[in-house]
This record gives C-alpha cells, structure tokens and sequence, in this order.
C-alpha cells in the first residue's frame, strides 16, 4: 500500500498500532552532534509521544556515522530490542570521502536488514550543505528523526503481525 504522505511523519495518529510493548534501539553518531542530537530527540519523543516507555528505548552513542553499522549489529545481538533506528548526518561539503561513507553504511545496513530478525531502520541524512542537514533536523522540512520512529514503530508492528501467524 502506498503511503499518501511525502513525509513520512506526517502520519495519521490512527493508524499507529499499539507500541506499549515495543522495544527500540536508538544508534547515533556522535559526529555532527548538533543535528544528529536533534535527530535523536526527535526520534525519542516521536516513540514516546506514540505510546513507547522511555524504559524501552534504549540509545547508544558511536564515533562517526561509519560506526552506526557496527553499533546496530551489537544491539540486534546484544540487546532485546525489537527495532533499531540508525542515526547519523555525513554532510558532502565537509567529508571528502562523502560518498565511500554513504555507500558503506547504505549497505551495511541493507546486509543487516537481511540478515537481522529486527527492522533497522535507516536515519542518515546525506546532503550537500550543512544548512540542508538543519532543515532536516527540526527545521522548516521536518525532523528525519521521527520519521525514522514512525517507521520503527510500523515495521515492528508488521513483523509482530507476521510472526503471530
Ligand atoms: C571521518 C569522517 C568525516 C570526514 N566526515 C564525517 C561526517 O560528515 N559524518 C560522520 O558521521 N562521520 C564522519 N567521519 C567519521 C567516520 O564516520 C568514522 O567515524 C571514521 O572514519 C572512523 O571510522
């Protein structure tokens, strides 16, 4: 089914499943730390505001946005999380390996999402400029970082619905 919404946290509240619960992993990259922060607070209140108990969110701090690999993998073996949202903000005018990182990362989550039981769920703003990473981190286009918990929350609900079966 097709999402009517471009942004993924514009979501209507009734169709968010039950998520008292839930259990979330939170990976985030210390580099950048005033957007990736933001990102972290956003994806934090976002599980709570829908029902998720801040004892069942569970956040853990890595280096650099290259670390986020490494982090999810030892949270989906480590921990009881049911999901793992990864957070990061590589910005190519200041990294002149931008895209060596992005791509890293992009399929080193990919791997893990096939290979994992759990959803990671993939929260890494990749752009031009610092000023578009701001826009994405609780500015004028929205925080990536709910949208990020919205996904977790729906892609444990269909895992959940699934396993049930
Ligand atoms: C080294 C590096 C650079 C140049 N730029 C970024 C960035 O824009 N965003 C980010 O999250 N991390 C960056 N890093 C750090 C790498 O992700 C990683 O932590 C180091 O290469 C050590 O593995």
């Amino acid at each position: 089914m097709a999402t009517q919404y471009h942004n993924l946290s514009d979501y209507d509240p009734t169709t968010i499943p039950d998520t008292s619960a839930m259990k979330v992993g939170i990976v985030v990259a210390d580099w950048n730390y005033d957007i990736t922060s933001k990102l972290m607070e956003g994806a934090r209140s976002t599980l709570i505001k829908n029902g998720v108990s801040p004892d069942n969110i569970l956040i853990r701090w890595v280096p650099g946005s290259f670390e986020l690999v490494y982090g999810a993998k030892l949270l989906v073996q480590k921990s009881e999380v049911d999901a793992v949202i990864v957070l990061g903000c590589v910005i190519r005018g200041e990294t002149p390996h931008f895209d060596y990182i992005c791509d890293g990362i992009t399929q080193g989550i990919t791997t893990l999402n096939l290979q994992s039981k759990i959803p990671i769920i993939f929260g890494l703003l990749t752009n031009n400029t610092m000023q578009q990473s701001i826009d994405r981190a609780g500015g004028v286009l929205g925080n990536k970082g709910d949208e990020a918990a919205i996904t977790a929350i729906k892609m444990i609900a269909l895992n959940k619905n699934l396993s049930d079966k």
